[in-house]
């Protein structure tokens, strides 16, 4: 196969995305043929959403170009972010979502072998990480962490000294990963340019940040974690995403605030795409793309559809018969000139959203040790305390810090009050 030219490879690492700040570095790594690396990160805190499907897809043109992709499970991150993940459930949500990620991977026909899988905590806790965080701390004002993690960190009424620390630490993992770039979704614009500003202050590189577009909740908005039905579970059964994409607001011929229509942009006809030029041979550096996919890897497209479409919406021949797009500027086209109806693309999207997540749901049934895992991450709220186990011997663990502590089932386990809601406030 011809060596992709650098060119190429730029086009395939920045295509889709919403934004690049410092494009010319990857360029000048590509120029010299060496393989660029990069790090995409998230903080295993509530259950991952398919709204995930954007940066994990993206993945697959990381490896067409031949870039060196590391995975961050940002352990401590979850923890620092407002408790979202408290200490003792961390290490459990950890690997709930290295199950997740790994299935997601395989559906799409990522070779993960490829993946480097890092936790936070495995270097977040060394002396020179947190002198480093310290020395940090000695420069950034107060403001610009605020500043930084205004989009990312939960914004409560009284916050934490930990929501502060995140941003520096984000910034930190650049460095202590190796990248040339970190990859994320443009609600993490402001950390990036936080550290475009920081690391040179210490001494280190500055890095290059890409940003993938993000996907609008069900319900038109942000995806909210407090409304499940906003968004949808990798581990969703078909009647659940059935239910919910009926539910989800999707006003005819109104493309704007639409999750239902943004998906398919986002997520759907990229899929589509990625195996429409897999079908074509067209996998770049990746040859082993596809190899140990998981489930159905065909287009989103109906029988009968013409060559290059990449979504298809089935309607009766009474209703005009099926309607074949190619892209996705003629999908919204079509909808906001009215001659697509909701219910018609509801249906569809609800199928091609079972389609995706089959293969992930298989691969959790399938998995006593990926079930046992969930039930450990998120515990039912409602679940009766078990009388017979008073006391556990339960490890606490933050990565490389394994500590035995005894902890009381029953009694619930001790987190601080919100700051001016303890008793003490
Ligand atoms: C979330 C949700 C999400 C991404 C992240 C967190 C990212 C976290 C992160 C932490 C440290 C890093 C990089 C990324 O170095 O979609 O809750």
């Amino acid at each position: 196969m011809a060596v992709a030219s650098a060119e190429h490879k730029y086009e395939l690492i920045t295509r889709r995305l919403d934004e690049v700040l410092g494009g010319d570095l990857i360029k000048g790594i590509l120029a010299e043929e060496r393989a660029p690396k990069c790090y995409w990160g998230t903080a295993p805190t509530g259950r991952p959403h398919i709204g995930y499907f954007v940066p994990l897809t993206k993945i697959a043109d990381f490896l067409r170009a031949g870039v060196e992709v590391t995975v961050l499970l940002a352990d401590v991150h979850a923890f620092l972010d407002n408790l979202k993940a408290p200490l003792e459930l961390v290490a459990h949500r950890t690997k709930y979502y290295k199950h997740i990620l790994l299935a997601v991977f395989k559906s799409l026909g990522i070779p993960t072998h490829k993946l480097r899988f890092v936790e936070g905590s495995s270097y977040q806790l060394t002396k020179e990480y947190n002198l480093d965080n310290y020395r940090l701390c000695a420069i950034v004002t107060e403001h610009d962490a605020k500043k930084a993690g205004a989009e990312v960190v939960k914004q409560v009424e009284s916050p934490l000294l930990s929501g502060l620390l995140y941003p520096g630490m984000q910034a930190l993992d650049e460095q202590y990963l190796g990248c040339d770039f970190q990859f994320g979704g443009v609600d993490q614009r402001k950390i990036f340019t936080f550290a475009e500003l920081y690391l040179p202050r210490l001494g280190y590189a500055k890095r290059a940040h890409l940003m993938n577009p993000m996907v609008p909740g069900l319900g038109g908005g942000k995806m909210s974690s407090s409304d499940p039905d906003s968004k949808i579970d990798f581990l969703d059964a078909p009647e659940v995403v059935r239910r919910k994409i009926k539910k989800a607001f999707c006003e005819e011929g109104n493309a704007k605030d639409n999750g239902v229509l943004a998906f398919v942009g986002a997520v759907v006809i990229p899929i589509s795409e990625l195996r429409l030029e897999r079908l074509r041979g067209n996998t770049g550096a990746d040859a082993d793309e596809g190899a140990e996919a998981a489930g159905d890897q065909t287009p989103f497209a109906l029988e009968g559809a013409p060559d290059g479409t990449v979504f298809s919406v089935y309607r009766k021949e009474d209703y005009g018969g099926s309607l074949h797009y190619a892209s996705f500027a003629q999908l919204k086209q079509d909808f906001e000139e009215k001659k697509l109806h909701p219910k018609d693309l509801k249906t569809a999207v609800a199928d091609a959203i079972v389609r995706l997540l089959e293969p992930i749901r298989k691969a959790f049934e399938e998995s006593a040790e990926w079930q046992e895992v969930e039930k450990l991450a998120y515990p039912d709220p409602n679940a009766k305390p078990d009388k017979k186990k008073k006391k556990v011997r339960c490890l606490s663990v933050v990565g490389a810090y394994l500590a035995y502590n005894f902890v009381d089932l029953q009694e619930k386990v001790y987190h601080p009050p919100p700051p001016g809601k303890g008793k003490n406030a």
